[in-house]
């Protein structure tokens, strides 16, 4: 879907001149988008969700979770170039890990396939990583952000959750468990996922921290899941999500350990004692 606006001046070298999209009415970038939508039969949600995307990313990614219904097929007929990919695995975070590999864009935005994230936010993303932040970050709690997708209960463990992450590894989040965040590339090799469900983003957001990356909230609004329910289910997929910061807090300590018996190792940035 790329499209070249800008021309080389006279005399430049076309091998060496980069090719600038539009993203807005005032920016144009030259990193490939890509956007990587995970999907679990969400055949009816997917007209809203790609009539939302803009024209100028690179490509789309959409990892199928076996979906039972046209998925795939609907997805293909309002995205023609979509390169679909089979998650050998289960679970969201195993859908999303396969999808990052199969990018060959320089950035990459995560977006929901359920119709909660509005494609004209992508551009709020991407200026802030071509501004220089490493992580863009949704929000939906950061001042002009909101939801209509989540219970009370989820609000409550969403804000418990961030809260123990801010203290224990020294990040300053306003939203923990979201699923709409875009990042370089490059990240990837940072933070070395490995796990397979909604703790995805969790784990994502504490890595980043713990690599010293650059991360940057955007305000984001998430609308009603539009048909269907939502795989998630607050007490199971809370649970996991304390697991893995845990996990990742008792890694942080053998790390300090390991550091005190060896000056040559140093702890990432941006992590509290
Ligand atoms: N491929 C794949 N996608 C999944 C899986 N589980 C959830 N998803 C997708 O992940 C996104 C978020 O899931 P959802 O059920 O809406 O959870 P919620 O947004 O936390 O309520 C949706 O696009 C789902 O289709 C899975 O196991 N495989
Ligand atoms: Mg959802």
């Amino acid at each position: 879907m790329s499209s070249v606006l800008h021309t080389p001046a006279s005399g430049q070298d076309p091998l060496m001149a980069p090719e600038y999209r539009p993203i807005s009415s005032h920016l144009a970038i030259t990193p490939p988008v890509s956007v990587v939508i995970p999907a679990m039969n969400e055949a009816e949600n997917l007209p809203y969700v790609f009539k939302t995307l803009p024209g100028w990313i690179h490509e789309v990614v959409l990892v199928d979770g076996n979906s039972t219904d046209n998925t795939v097929e609907v997805a293909r007929e309002l995205w023609p170039e979509v390169k679909v990919v089979e998650q050998s695995g289960k679970g969201k975070g195993d859908a999303l890990i396969t999808g990052f590999e199969a990018c060959t864009g320089d950035i990459i935005v995560m977006v929901d396939a359920d119709g909660s994230a509005d494609g004209h936010e992508i551009v709020s993303y991407v200026s802030a990583l071509v501004s220089g932040a490493d992580f863009a970050k949704g929000s939906r709690f950061a001042n002009g952000g909101g939801t209509d997708d989540m219970t009370f209960i989820r609000k409550l463990g969403n804000w418990a959750l961030c809260t123990v992450v801010n203290r224990k590894f020294g990040a300053r989040y306003t939203d923990l468990c979201y699923g709409y965040n875009a990042f370089w590339r490059h990240c990837l090799d940072k933070i070395d996922l490995d796990c397979t469900g909604f703790e995805i983003e969790t784990l994502i957001n504490i890595r980043v921290v713990k690599a010293g990356l650059k991360v940057q909230e955007i305000p984001s609004y998430e609308y009603l899941r539009i048909h269907g329910t939502s795989n998630l289910r607050a007490v199971r997929d809370g649970l996991r999500v304390l697991k893995v910061i845990l996990k990742e807090r008792s890694n942080r300590r053998d790390l300090r350990r390991q550091v005190r018996h060896s000056p040559m190792l140093t702890t990432g940035q941006g992590e509290s004692s």
